[in-house]
């Protein structure tokens, strides 16, 4: 299960950024009965079977540059593989899909080990040109990465 805490009500700096103003996103493990911090603020987040997807404000996480491109007012896409419990940072800015394709309860698509989701090219600082900014991260339990064809909305291979 997992869950956003707000920082205020708790009274506590939960993502160690020196405030009190961000919700941070906490896994609960009903089997073992543990609590885990994730340490990351999150906008939202999707559940899948196997990843976790969250939005993590730059500004809400210290101001951090989580997308490399040299300024702090992104919204960066992350990853939480549910066995292990490891956050993965993508580097990539996401936006919610408001597209009329997409379900509005569903921001970005979590998969079994893919998860879909939009960057504007204007948030990540680059070029990533034709087929409509759609990106697809791959996670597979050997490697977490871009698939070949980065851009193309699937993962092969
Ligand atoms: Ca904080
Ligand atoms: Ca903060
Ligand atoms: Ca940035």
């Amino acid at each position: 299960m997992a869950f956003l805490t707000p920082e205020a009500a708790q009274g506590a700096d939960l993502n160690s950024d020196g405030d009190v103003s961000d919700r941070v996103l906490h896994l609960y493990d009903a089997g073992t009965g543990t609590l885990d911090n994730v340490g990351f603020a999150a906008e939202e987040f999707v559940l899948g079977t196997t990843l976790l997807a969250l939005r993590t404000s730059e500004a809400a996480q210290g101001a951090q540059d989580l997308n490399g491109d040299g300024d702090h007012s992104d919204y960066v896409l992350q990853i939480i593989d549910l066995a292990s419990h490891l956050p993965i940072n993508t580097f990539q800015a996401v936006i919610p899909c408001r597209l009329e394709a997409c379900d509005p309860r569903v921001p970005y698509r979590v998969l079994k080990d893919t998860v879909k989701f939009l960057t504007l090219e204007a948030d990540q600082s680059e070029d990533l040109n034709a087929d409509g900014d759609a990106r697809t991260w791959c996670c597979r339990p050997s490697t977490c990465g871009w698939s070949a064809g980065a851009l193309r909305p699937s993962c092969t291979g």
